[in-house]
């Protein structure tokens, strides 16, 4: 593959030289943590680990788990192992409550960030001549600037578009030609069904190649984007909190995802009881993040469902691969590529006095964008029959939905006691999204 930016050393390395790899590095990030991140270390004593017991992977399961909670325990900066001033850029996402996901990136990590995300791209074949097109959000999210600073450092043309605006991403693919499209499947899909509303068709686009994720798919969905956008279709995969896109992305050869394991060591785990799964078992992805310096992790649950794989694949790379992630075990809903937890939604409403606690939220997929609706009951004393009065308070609530989740909603205030209730466990959020 001359010409491409990837690693050949390591993405082809034999299975013991990684597991090698992976011992020296996690030994090092364990030191590191129990040496510079409190919580972590708080947590080993609880576990009664000491730093000295992890000698290597084989020792790996002895480590505690990290979860998203550690982040809201811990936020803003309180999961960081190095003093801010050797932080050079913050991003977050969402958290379950108000509080996001703080992730800190020395110079060192955005450099190993950018070269995982040159991996992935290598694997679509970009090279620098190509032009790529980023129409993922800019901002907090990772999606913007993590393809944006790989293509760069390929020597390809680079296009921060950002997301939105259908009518000016269809001009920009027609006037400025990008042969690589990075955003999320379902924005893929929606670009692909909009061309010939601006008057365009295949034969005005270059595209060749496209890397999509940020949110689950599936193969029926690729082979769509394929079709209607005439590239192939690349699943990326990645979170915030490990560095963002770039962890696994699929090569030429099929449906499974490489792990660039020598940063980010991937277990698969029991969902109920946490116990390490053997490979081909469906379980909680599990990361070790053993060489960011920011805010390295140790065994962090993605809650992500997926198995793994070993084994050379038809690429000739060694690294183990993961399959599409299809779902989640805990309760985060991924609208429009945006992490949503219904608690978040839920603190916001439950500051205005005009609302009871008794909503359901409803998310279709129409024209293959997400929509999300939310019913809520007017609490009796605010109950109004003025059409006005009622907008109000519907436009007062979507606004701060918006503001605190980064996604809009539609807003429906409904009269006291009308929504379901339930005595056991109610079902307050409706996903009719179906993948085809
Ligand atoms: O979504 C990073 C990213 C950006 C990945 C662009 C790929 C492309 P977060 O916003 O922190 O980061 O959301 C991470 O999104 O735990 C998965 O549940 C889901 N996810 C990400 N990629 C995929 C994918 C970015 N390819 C969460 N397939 C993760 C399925 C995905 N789900």
């Amino acid at each position: 593959m001359k010409g491409y930016i990837w690693n050949e050393k390591i993405e082809c390395m034999s299975q013991d030289e990684m597991r090698t790899l992976q011992g020296e590095r996690l030994v090092d990030c364990v030191e590191r943590m129990v040496t510079s991140v409190p919580y972590y270390a708080a947590k080993m004593k609880a576990a009664g680990v000491e730093p000295g017991d992890i000698k290597g992977m084989d020792e790996l399961h002895k480590l505690p788990f990290t979860d998203k909670y550690d982040f809201a325990d811990n936020y803003p900066f309180g999961t960081f192992a190095v003093p801010l001033d050797q932080i050079v850029r913050l991003h977050a996402s969402s958290g379950t409550t108000g509080k996001q996901k703080v992730v800190g990136y020395t110079h060192g990590d955005i450099d190993l960030w950018t070269e995982c995300m040159c991996r992935s791209l290598a694997m679509g074949g970009m090279r620098k001549n190509d032009v790529g097109h980023v129409a993922y959000g800019y901002g907090f999210f990772t999606g913007g600037l993590g393809p944006h600073y790989a293509i760069e450092r390929i020597g390809a043309t680079a296009i921060p578009v950002s997301g939105g605006n259908t009518r000016r991403q269809i001009q920009i693919l027609k006037d400025f030609g990008p042969t690589i499209l990075c955003c999320t499947p379902s924005y893929a899909l929606h670009l692909a069904d909009e061309l010939a509303t601006y008057d365009t068709t295949l034969d005005d686009l270059k595209l060749r190649a496209g890397f999509f994720g940020a949110e689950p798919w599936t193969l029926e969905m690729r082979a769509q984007i394929e079709q209607k956008l005439g590239l192939h279709a690349y699943d990326i995969y990645g979170l915030s909190e490990i560095c963002g896109p770039g962890v696994a992305n699929t090569c030429e050869y099929g449906d499974l995802l490489h792990i660039q394991a020598d940063h980010f060591i991937a277990e698969v785990v029991d969902p109920e009881t946490g116990a390490p799964l053997p490979d081909g078992e469906i379980g909680e992805l599990v990361f070790s993040s053993v060489t960011k310096q920011g805010t390295p992790l140790l065994r962090y649950n993605t809650h992500d469902l997926t198995r793994l794989t070993t084994g050379t694949c038809a690429c000739g790379r060694t690294t183990p691969r993961m399959e599409k992630v299809t779902g989640r075990a805990d309760d985060m809903l991924i609208i429009r590529g945006v992490n949503v937890f219904p608690t978040q939604i839920v603190t916001v409403l439950l500051k205005f006095g005009e609302v009871e606690p008794h909503y359901m939220i409803n998310i279709d997929r129409v024209h293959n964008l997400d929509v999300m609706e939310i019913r809520i009951e007017m609490s009796p004393r605010f109950f109004s029959d003025s059409i006005k009065e009622i907008e109000h308070t519907e436009r007062k609530l979507r606004e701060e939905v918006a503001s605190a989740t980064g996604v809009s909603a539609k807003i429906t205030l409904v009269e006291p006691k009308s929504l379901p209730r339930s005595e056991g466990k109610i079902r307050r959020v409706q996903d009719n999204r179906k993948l085809q």
